[in-house]
């Protein structure tokens, strides 16, 4: 193992911290300095300066560790004591816009009583940092991690809300954006200006041929608002290689010295009460050549390194991967094999998501089943975010090249399901609109508000009760099955009353040509009032959220540690998992289809149902005696005998 510097080397560090936290973290250090070693040797080893940049990692670690507040330390100690507080069934994720939802970070705490009326726990906001002037793709292009946006306040406004959130019982999440920074970012005017140094931070070429040879097998994530990968920088004479924008700037992670820069951005951040970290397009973090330059062994050792300065410095912090990608690729993102408990604790399960959404269109189940089976079971100590839409599209191509949606129409599927979604098809009930089709890519993505997409909006539009109704079953089925999954659900802002598509967005000059903001509405509080109404649409909707909530958090077994198995029903329009762990077990069953379905006795009999029958959302008993019926887009959470499998 490296020599690293003598602990005497903390005293002036630790100088004003009690002397055992200082043996606390010492003891840390030795116990998990070779989960960090091992990946930033796979990264750095062949360098000859690799002594020195873990001895920088060493000391971010340390410098973070020592000016990490009491509370927090507490809370490390508390985390540690509970280390499944995440996966428990109590937990309740919603995520918003800080501007779109209350105004600023201030205001954010004025909205605590809201979001506990809704049972949340966990507060994921979406970029609060300094963006950069003019676009910035929501907030994704950072100008200064150091800095809260001027419009939400200052860190101090940050470090309260943490403080009042947690007090509260939520857990704060924020992105750490560490694939890329804004071309306004100072490393970046830096690199402009000529400082090698900094234009070491980023990849640049002298001119086409690399990245020719890059775009042969790279995809284009914007193929209509942002085409090909690199962008021209002329006063560097040089290509600047942009995955997203031309103006975000992918970091070039196999310079240490950026690796350093964000270890130390994100403990800055834990120590001001953030307790998850959204790590933001992860899935690009390395390059290399002849390759779609995504989920790049690299990518994995170095988000081990993430994991490991955590448990050094802030162990109560957890990290998310925000990897949208194929079934192969996603578990990865957790830990397997040789790499539990090494990875993000959390990760969102878009393949379920888009999967959901397929189902819908099609009432069938059927891909959705074959599709999860090939996903492995994840590492104990790590769960899923399961959710229905976020800020982005439903991204088609999750689905794309796999033997289940090939075997059910492969792309010409994808296209129906885009066209579905934007209601181009008779059968359609969704008012949605296509995400950057260019000719050549005929399906990408889909927007639009949950509400949009189920035909809620349209339904009260019209007036229409019967379509309501309908529409409000295809949410709370929607819900049923994320809150049921294993794992935190997440609540994107504004679906839980209702909210429509904003058209607005065409107007304003940093939103117009990007349709993702279709679906990111401001809250619309005169309507949230209507939530109380026991007759109105967007009451219904709420107290059926709410029911969804409650039954959940009383449902113990539906624990993150628990197994989730795809089952068969015997009904391409039911889909069914069950839960099983230590706490019990649930069979859930959703009927995807505008139809009544069956499910057969036998068949529960099976999966351990027993003969009375009691159901965890509506928290009745019954006895079906041939069959159990399930209404039109009626999910049950059913009660079921724990066998001997215990969850592992
Ligand atoms: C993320 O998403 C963010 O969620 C987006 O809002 C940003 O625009 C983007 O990164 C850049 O910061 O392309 O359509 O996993 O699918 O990271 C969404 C791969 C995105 C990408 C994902 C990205």
């Amino acid at each position: 193992m490296a020599p690293l510097t003598s602990f005497a080397s903390f005293d002036a560090l630790f100088a004003d911290t009690p002397a055992e936290y200082r043996q606390v973290f010492e003891g840390r250090l030795e116990h998990f300095r070779s989960q960090l070693e091992a990946p930033m040797r796979r990264l750095y080893g062949e360098r000859e300066d690799f002594d020195h940049w873990l001895q920088r990692v060493v000391d971010v670690a340390a410098s973070a560790a020592a000016e990490r507040h009491h509370d927090l330390r507490v809370l490390d100690r508390q985390r540690l004591e509970e280390a499944d507080w995440f996966q428990r069934s109590d937990m309740i994720g919603y995520t918003c816009y800080v501007d779109r939802f209350a105004g600023d970070l201030g205001k954010v705490v004025e909205k605590i009583p809201y979001l506990k009326e809704l049972g949340v726990t966990y507060l994921h906001l979406l970029p609060v940092l300094a963006p950069r002037e003019g676009e910035n793709d929501g907030g994704y292009a950072i100008a200064d991690y150091r800095r809260i946006n001027p419009q939400f306040g200052a860190m101090e406004d940050l470090r309260w809300l943490a403080g009042e959130l947690r007090r509260n019982g939520i857990s704060l999440c924020l992105d750490l954006v560490c694939n890329h920074t804004a071309d306004t970012h100072d490393w970046a005017i830096k690199a402009k200006a000529g400082e090698s140094r900094y234009q070491d931070y980023y990849h640049l070429f002298p001119d086409r041929s690399l990245p020719d040879r890059f775009e042969a097998t790279v995809a284009e994530l914007f193929p209509q608002s942002a085409p090909g990968n690199f962008t021209y920088s002329s006063e560097m004479e040089a290509w600047v290689w942009t995955t997203f924008y031309g103006y975000q700037w992918d970091l070039n992670y196999s310079n240490p010295a950026v690796l350093v820069e964000m270890l130390s951005i994100m403990l800055d951040l834990a120590n001001l009460g953030v307790e998850v970290f959204r790590l933001d397009a992860v899935i690009y973090m390395w390059k290399r050549l002849g390759t779609d330059c995504t989920n790049q062994p690299e990518v994995h050792s170095l988000l081990q390194v993430f994991r490991a300065i955590l448990k050094i410095a802030a162990p109560a912090v957890l990290l998310k991967a925000e990897a949208m990608v194929t079934p192969q690729h996603l578990a990865k993102y957790l830990g397997l094999g040789e790499s539990a408990d090494l990875e993000c604790h959390l990760g969102y399960h878009n393949v379920l998501m888009v999967a959901l959404w397929a189902s819908l269109a099609k009432g069938d189940v059927t891909l959705m089943g074959e599709i999860l089976r090939t996903i492995p079971p994840i590492p104990a100590g790590t769960a899923w975010i399961s959710y229905i839409r976020c800020h982005d599209d439903i991204g088609w191509s999750a689905l794309e090249g796999t033997e289940p949606t090939e075997k059910a129409g492969g792309h010409d599927l994808l296209k129906e399901l885009s066209d579905f979604y934007a209601g181009k098809l008779d059968s359609s009930f969704a008012a949605g609109r296509s995400f950057q089709v260019a000719p050549e890519h005929d399906v990408h993505g889909t927007n639009g508000t949950l509400a949009a997409l189920t035909g809620f909006s349209e339904a009260v539009r019209l007036g229409d009760k019967a379509e309501i109704d309908f529409a409000t079953r295809r949410i709370l089925l929607l819900y049923a099955m994320i809150f049921g999954f294993g794992g935190i659900p997440l609540i994107y802002m504004g679906d839980e009353i209702g909210a429509p598509n904003d058209e607005t967005y065409r107007g304003r000059s940093a939103e117009a040509g990007d349709g993702r903001w279709l679906h990111r509405p401001f809250m619309d509080w005169d309507a949230a009032e209507a939530r109380h109404g026991p007759t109105t649409a967007q009451g219904r909707l709420f107290a059926g959220v709410q029911r969804l909530v409650k039954a959940r958090k009383s449902a113990f077994a539906l624990h993150a540690q628990a197994s989730t198995r795809v089952v068969e029903t015997g009904n391409d329009h039911v889909f069914g998992y069950l839960r099983r762990g230590a706490r019990g077990a649930v069979l859930v069953l959703a009927n995807f289809s505008a139809q009544p379905q069956t499910v057969a006795r036998a068949c529960l009999d099976q999966l351990g149902v027993s003969r009375q029958v009691y159901d965890w959302i509506s928290g009745t008993t019954s006895c079906p005696d041939d069959s159990l019926c399930l209404e039109p887009y009626d999910s049950l959470w059913l009660e079921a005998a724990n066998g001997d499998e215990t969850g592992t």
